[in-house]
């Protein structure tokens, strides 16, 4: 897997805009301003390809990039983000639940969660829903920069023991420091080879 080779692909508003499912897709979730747009640049080695911004709300489609002929890295909207007005918010909503629902070639949603805070109920909900809907997800703990070391095992357990789960089955990341990236590539890197394998068992 070749993370060095990406390119930009499209900014969608809306699903009939979707483009045509080619490649597994790996789609990045999290709430407004946790740090998902920085994660992907990071996981890509690019300064600012995919657009951040220290005021929440940044991301107001569904980008595409893709990683050359091998998979496209989605950058969702925000969600929880209190100062977009009700009729926007359901709009961003539909459009979310809606590709997350419908597209066939999802792969996995890596869940992007502020390693600082205690679980907040939207996060919680994200990843309630996912399970629900039998979508294959990874949590993400970021931002690990910013507390020690220790405080850093001491959240993640926390965050662990909220959401019921083993310290196997996420990752700590920081798109400061790096912390995670590799990892992050290897475990995406499985969801490829996972998703070629069941479509070649797979009858007719
Ligand atoms: N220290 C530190 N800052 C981070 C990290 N990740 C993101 N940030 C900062 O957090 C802010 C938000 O980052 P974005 O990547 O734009 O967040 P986002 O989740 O894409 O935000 P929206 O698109 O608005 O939902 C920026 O000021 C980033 O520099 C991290 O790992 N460590
Ligand atoms: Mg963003």
């Amino acid at each position: 897997m070749n993370f060095n080779q990406v390119s930009f692909v499209d900014s969608v508003f809306s699903l009939r805009q979707l483009p045509e499912p080619l490649y597994p897709e790996i789609a990045f979730a999290g709430r407004s301003n946790v740090g998902k747009s920085s994660l992907i640049n990071k996981l890509i080695n690019r300064k600012n390809l995919v657009k951040t911004s220290s005021k929440p709300g940044k991301t107001r489609s569904l980008n595409f990039f893709e990683v050359k002929e091998q998979f496209y890295l989605v950058d969702l909207p925000g969600y929880g983000f209190a100062q977009v007005n009700k009729q926007m918010r359901s709009e961003w909503e539909g459009l979310i639940s809606g590709y997350l629902l419908e597209r066939e070639t999802l792969a996995c949603v890596v869940v992007i969660i502020d390693l600082r805070h205690a679980l907040k109920n939207t996060d919680r909900e994200m990843i309630d829903w996912l399970q629900y809907h039998t979508i294959p997800c990874l949590p993400v703990y970021t931002k690990a920069d910013k507390l020690s070391k220790n405080k850093q095992a001491k959240q993640a357990a926390a965050l662990d023991a909220a959401l019921h789960i083993a310290p196997a089955d996420r990752l700590l990341f920081s798109a400061k420091s790096g912390l995670g990236c590799e990892a992050l590539r290897n475990r995406l890197a499985t969801f490829e080879a996972t998703t070629g394998e069941v479509e070649e068992t797979l009858p007719l």
